[in-house]
């Protein structure tokens, strides 16, 4: 064969194997891990944790939560809108004593999304079935289907997890005066948001040596640039775990 039409071959030949590749890194990043931490709103002192992964429009995600009023249902849901973040503990909302209702927090974390039931429909439309949701701090766990929007919103980290319903008086059950901005036929507190966390991207492991650097133990194989980072870090110490956690409190 003439050396230009080899030439030709192989360029052509290399260029056809570039989108080979890149179909295979999309199918392996098609499922994302989602991880949550939820911290109380409404003083509730409910905590939860959450783990998932969606793969497609397919979500698998498990709730243990903390802290729940006891022999109640407690609705909980994806959010996604506003935001996509939580209001802080200390929000003043429209409620009894300024309790948070949910239309209060709809400007940090949207609208329902997806409604985590226990079985069958999990489309906003049951958002209150309250016969349909987890009683008191029943852990959870299923998978759903959920429409392509969203499953793109959840994996780019959009979602916020809430749980719902706070006994504010102490009663021991879901009652006083307020109703709720939900559901005028319920009392404020079997909707007011309990919980609240992003429902985050897990991030993924960081490839060895940065973490290592600044353990001497290590030290002898590392490169010139690594040790140089290790001696920074070392001498940077407590403020540069400082720093860290600044910037980790500005992304939330
Ligand atoms: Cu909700």
């Amino acid at each position: 064969m003439d050396p230009k039409r080899t030439l030709a071959l192989a360029a052509a030949l290399s260029l056809a194997a570039l989108p080979l590749a890149a179909p295979a890194m999309a199918s392996t990043s098609s499922s994302t891990d989602l991880t949550g931490s939820l911290t109380q709103l409404n003083d509730s002192g409910v905590t939860a944790d959450v783990t998932g992964s969606i793969s497609g429009t397919e979500l698998t995600i498990s709730i243990t939560p903390s802290g729940l009023l006891a022999g109640a249902p407690h609705a909980q849901h994806i959010h996604i809108g506003g935001t996509n973040s939580c209001p802080s503990n200390d929000t003043e909302g429209s409620g009894a004593d300024g309790a948070l209702q949910v239309s209060d927090a709809a400007g940090s974390y949207g609208a329902i999304a997806v409604s985590l039931t226990t079985e069958g429909d999990s489309s906003p439309d049951s958002g209150l079935a309250v016969d349909r949701f987890p009683v008191g701090d029943a852990s959870y766990s299923r998978t759903l289907e959920v429409s392509p929007e969203v499953a793109q919103q959840i994996a780019d980290g959009d979602g916020v997890v809430v749980l719902h319903g706070v006994d504010l008086n102490g009663s021991g059950s879901y009652d006083g005066d307020v109703v709720s901005d939900l559901d005028p036929s319920l009392p404020e507190e079997a909707t007011d948001p309990a919980a609240c966390g992003t429902l985050d991207v897990a991030s993924m492991a960081m490839p060895g040596g940065g973490a290592d650097a600044g353990d001497g133990g290590t030290a002898g194989g590392v490169p010139t640039a690594s040790l140089v980072g290790g001696a920074a870090l070392a001498a940077a110490g407590g403020a540069g775990l400082l720093a860290l956690r600044r910037r980790r409190g500005q992304e939330g």
